[in-house]
């Protein structure tokens, strides 16, 4: 690309959440001729990694970590129409129906967890918080999702995810979609109790996951 100044503009500009330097830096990029995918692929993707390793080791903070994912989200939404005209598309990696459980008004972690698929190229359906297990199911099943996301932050919430397991047993749908439970009392022993393809209480590492259980990375 025009120098590597842009390359390095658009990194610092994703690490920073400044979506007004962002989409500067990759406007040039695009007038120099740099392939919008390979831009995605190569410089925002790579930084926006950098960014939840920064987070998950305790050096960024929320608020900052928010930003970088919004700043990803305004370069993507940019690139789409490059993306377009050159006839490149983003697979989508897959679609998630995200929710915090019933009882649970917790919903800062799920909203990182949502803007992070979003920067990760995934179709996002935030069913909000407090949504009983039905509605999951049922709103999932409309979307037709892969995946469904569960967020669950009190010990009292936590038995609402087995519930959903349960429910989309008792529908026959076990195995239709893969579901991913997060949040503080959440444990990979639990997930792995009620079934569920991953349990934690890292967004990164969770979105990693189903990038990884969609094929990718
Ligand atoms: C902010 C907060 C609130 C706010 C919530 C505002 C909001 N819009 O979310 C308010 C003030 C409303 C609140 C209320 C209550 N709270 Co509160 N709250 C917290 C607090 C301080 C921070 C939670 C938070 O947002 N953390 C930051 C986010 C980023 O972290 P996170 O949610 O864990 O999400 C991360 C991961 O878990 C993961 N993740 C989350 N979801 C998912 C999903 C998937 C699929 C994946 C992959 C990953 C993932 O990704 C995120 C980023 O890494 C915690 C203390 C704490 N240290 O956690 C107590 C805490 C969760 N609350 C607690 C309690 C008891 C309550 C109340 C019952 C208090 C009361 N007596 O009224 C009520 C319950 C209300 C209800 N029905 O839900 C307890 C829970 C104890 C327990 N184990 O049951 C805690 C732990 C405080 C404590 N030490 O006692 N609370």
């Amino acid at each position: 690309m025009s120098g590597s100044s842009a390359r390095d503009r658009i990194h610092q500009a994703i690490i920073d959440g400044d979506d007004k330097m962002v989409v500067g830096a990759v406007e040039e990029a695009i007038e120099a001729g740099v392939a919008p995918l390979s831009m995605i692929n190569e410089i925002l993707n790579p930084a926006l990694k950098e960014v939840g390793d920064r987070f998950n080791k305790g050096d960024m903070y929320l608020p900052e970590l928010i930003l970088s994912a919004e700043a990803m989200e305004v370069a993507v939404k940019f690139l789409q129409p490059h993306l377009e005209a050159r006839e490149e598309r983003i697979e989508i990696p897959g679609k998630v129906a995200m929710a915090t459980v019933q009882g649970d008004i917790h919903d800062i972690g799920k909203n990182i967890v949502c803007a992070l698929l979003r920067a990760n190229g995934f179709e996002v359906l935030d069913l909000g918080r407090d949504v009983p297990a039905a509605t999951i199911v049922a709103k999932a099943e409309e979307f037709e999702a892969d995946i469904i996301g569960l967020s669950a932050l009190l010990s009292t919430t936590l038995p609402y995810c087995r519930d959903t397991m349960e429910l989309l047993k008792e529908k026959g749908l076990e195995g239709r979609f893969k579901v991913f439970i997060g949040g503080g009392p959440v444990t990979p022993e639990f997930a792995e109790e009620i079934g569920a393809e991953y349990g934690g209480a890292h967004a990164e590492a969770g979105v990693t996951r189903m990038l990884r259980a969609q094929g990718r990375g």
